[in-house]
């Protein structure tokens, strides 16, 4: 599972579009699975395992390894590209930059007078150690604490829910995301400017960028599941405390480390109240699930999904009653229902 997302890393570092979704469908399947695979025989039937994947996995079950993936694994380019995008304000395409000017490590980035760093690599470069760490569940369940705390201070009926890895019963992710919305349409407008204060004067703000909403009814629905949504979010950096975590292991950081506090990358996103059950199903994830349904929407339905709305293409419309008048009701369309009776 873990070489097929390896596989798929470097078809993306290769902009190789098609076998980078293979690979991440394959470990998608090959993650459901009960139990791991000790046969061929186990997996056939399985859907999205190609001839490329059943190969890796054929030589993985008769070597105990792969002689493809090792390979990849020793790529100097694979190498650097991988650990520049590990940078937060990193992308494919200025980690190749770099590594076609010759640059190999961090410290080289560092050190190269011709490389101007923006404000988000600035803090990805600041913040290293701790946020290319994994954040436990117990950490993402004490920031919640401090969002909510936050958010109710400001508004009282405001709505916070966990979504991202950590909804999905992940132990550990590489961030936390919130949504956050208000009863009364519109109200949420200036609700994540004010939580940007707060947290601020609390002295826990380390980074923060904030984007503006840029959702417009009449250019719905955008089908491109690469295409993030365009609800008012932000990406923020946050100062988590040693006491403010439950648990045995209390943070997570280096052996050593005696600060009492590491940093945490944080994701809050504030759509209006009338599309909160769209972009809880999106960030809820995962980014498979999400391209599935998507895809299953529109070649079984159809419709359009996406983050905002649900589109039916026969009707032009938005809606989702019509759907769940029916039947033999799919469980996707449950699960979204249910998703936004949650608030
Ligand atoms: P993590 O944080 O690595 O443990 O895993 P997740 O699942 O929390 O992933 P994250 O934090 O990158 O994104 C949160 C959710 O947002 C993810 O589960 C699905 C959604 N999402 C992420 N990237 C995209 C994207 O490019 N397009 C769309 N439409 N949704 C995305
Ligand atoms: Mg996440």
């Amino acid at each position: 599972m873990d070489v097929m997302e390896e596989l798929a890393e470097s078809s993306e570092f290769n902009e190789s579009k098609g076998p980078c979704l293979a690979f991440r469908q394959a470990a998608s399947v090959l993650k459901s699975l009960p139990s791991a695979v000790r046969c061929l025989g186990a997996i056939q039937g399985l859907p999205w395992l190609g001839e490329h994947t059943k190969a890796v996995m054929e030589e993985i079950l008769t070597f105990g390894r792969s002689f493809k993936v090792e390979e990849i694994r020793c790529d100097e380019r694979y190498q650097a590209l991988k650990l520049f995008t590990s940078v937060f304000g990193v992308g494919p395409k200025t980690a190749e930059k770099w590594y076609r000017r010759g640059l190999r490590s961090l410290k080289e980035i560092l050190t190269e007078p011709n490389i101007q760093l923006n404000r988000m690599q600035r803090a990805g470069f600041l913040y290293y150690s701790d946020i290319s760490k994994a954040v436990s569940k117990a950490e993402a369940e004490a920031l919640g604490c401090i969002i909510e705390e936050t958010v109710h201070w400001i508004a009282p009926d405001a709505v916070l829910a966990l979504t991202g890895g950590f909804r999905r019963g992940k132990e550990y992710g590489h961030d936390v995301d919130f949504l956050l919305t208000v009863p009364e349409m519109g109200k949420e407008e200036g609700l994540l400017l004010h939580v940007i204060d707060r947290l601020r004067d609390q002295g826990i703000l380390l980074y923060c960028d904030h984007q503006g909403s840029t959702f417009d009814v009449s250019k719905l629905p955008s089908c491109r599941f690469e295409d993030m949504d365009h609800f008012q979010k932000c990406f923020l950096i946050l100062r988590l405390e040693e006491g403010q975590v439950e648990g045995e292991r209390g943070l997570q950081r280096d052996p050593g480390d005696s600060r009492g506090w590491r940093a945490v990358r944080v994701d809050l996103v504030a759509p209006p109240v009338d599309r909160y059950a769209f972009a809880l199903l999106g960030w809820t994830g995962s980014k498979q699930f999400g391209r599935d349904l998507r895809t299953f929407a529109r070649k079984e339905r159809q419709m359009l999904l996406d983050n905002h709305a649900l589109y039916d293409k026969t009707k032009r419309n938005y809606s989702y009653r019509r759907l769940l008048r029916r039947t033999s009701l799919p469980i996707w369309v449950w699960s979204m229902w249910s998703l936004g009776r949650e608030m």
